[in-house]
């Protein structure tokens, strides 16, 4: 009788240990791995074996078979408002031994120069993707393998720019932007300006590659920064803006070399001129960023602090207004169009002291 006892005592005093552990793993923190613990137990899609209320992620080349045959360009219908090629969650990994004939074999309707429109519909939004880029080939073919057919099932009219910083010089990814978006904007009456960091994989095509009323930051969700926003003022990674937004904040900064400050620098502009920033929600604006170590060449920038803390002062000063470069080169490659460009150094286009320049 005593024994059965005890037994009863140490069944319910495991039980009680049990529930304390429970409780101090689902705060905060730990809540994912609990809900994901718990999520084991619950009963699967029967059409697609995941549990039920998880994300089912689809190949994100999947629906493009269900593009229609062309249509005559007289006959053509605008798109539907809502694209019936949209899937929501993609299934993003990066294969080795990806080439870009194989992009390109996947991708028929993209035209020289990396532009395509939908075949059989009329584009109600023209936008222009942005890419910083220097010494990052690997990533760059990553991201043209999901960005592709990415925007074909949003139906968008589209061109993908890489804008690459000749020489050796220390990189400058914002006075990058603004010869990005000065010619994009030489060749085509875009709509809308998608600034692209080369190694960011948008991982939801819910996530609209389209601008809207105010700047939108895209990239909110990052696999980096645990899917949350790092805070409030964040800018980096993938943002969006019209023209008419890019020249009310005088363009992007062009004094920022090296790393880090110019994203902050550019989410002050769109306040100091007179406008917020919009967002997709937390679960569409998600993307994986490919791992990287930092580049040589693109040093933490240490005035970056003390530039920022001038923004408000020079903004109108520096700018889309003042941005000075020389183009090396402009090539039509069949997935994207290359602008090589020389951007000088922080001592001018072309700086008396040759010792600096690449
Ligand atoms: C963060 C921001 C980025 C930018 C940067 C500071 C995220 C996801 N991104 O990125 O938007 O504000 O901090 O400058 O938080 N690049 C090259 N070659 C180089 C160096 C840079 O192509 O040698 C380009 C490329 O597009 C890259 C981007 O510049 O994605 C940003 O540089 P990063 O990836 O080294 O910086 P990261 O990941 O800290
Ligand atoms: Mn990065």
């Amino acid at each position: 009788m005593y024994t059965l006892q005890s037994k009863w005592r140490y069944l319910i005093m495991f039980l009680g240990v049990q529930l304390v552990v429970m409780a101090l793993l689902s705060r905060e923190g730990y809540q994912k791995r609990v809900s994901y613990f718990f999520r084991i137990f619950r009963k699967p899609d029967s059409t697609t074996g995941h549990a039920v209320g998880t994300r089912n992620h689809t190949d994100v080349y999947a629906n493009l078979s269900l593009l229609g045959p062309p249509v005559n360009k007289e006959d053509m219908p605008y798109c539907p408002k809502q694209s019936p090629l949209i899937g929501g969650p993609i299934h993003v990994t990066f294969p080795s031994g990806l080439t870009l004939a194989e992009i390109e074999r996947k991708n028929t309707l993209v035209v020289r120069g990396g532009r395509y429109r939908p075949p059989n519909c009329e584009a109600r939004h023209r936008t222009a993707v942005i890419i910083p880029h220097r010494n990052r080939e690997h990533h760059l073919k990553f991201l043209l393998y999901y960005l592709h057919p990415f925007l074909q099932r949003q139906q968008l009219n589209y061109g993908i720019y890489i804008i690459h910083q000749a020489g050796n010089y220390t990189f400058n990814r914002a006075k990058l932007m603004n010869v990005g978006f000065r010619e994009a904007m030489r060749e085509e009456d875009w709509d809308c300006l998608f600034f692209h960091d080369v190694d960011l994989i948008p991982e939801d095509d819910r996530n609209t590659y389209a601008c809207d009323a105010h700047p939108k930051h895209a990239a909110i969700a990052m696999d980096k920064f645990g899917y949350k926003l790092p805070y409030k003022m964040y800018f980096g990674g993938v943002s969006a803006l019209t023209p008419e937004h890019y020249l009310k904040m005088n363009g992007f900064p062009n004094n920022y070399w090296g790393w880090g400050g110019e994203d902050d620098d550019i989410g002050i502009r769109v306040s100091l001129g007179g406008m917020v920033i919009s967002r997709p929600s937390l679960n569409v604006g998600r993307y994986k960023m490919i791992k990287h170590k930092h580049d040589k060449g693109n040093e933490v920038n240490p005035k970056r602090f003390n530039m920022l803390a001038k923004t408000r002062h020079t903004w109108k000063n520096d700018g889309m207004n003042t941005v000075d470069y020389e183009i090396v080169s402009r090539d039509y490659q069949p997935l994207f169009t290359n602008i090589t460009v020389n951007i000088g150094t922080e001592a001018g286009l072309h700086p008396p002291n040759k010792k600096t320049d690449s």
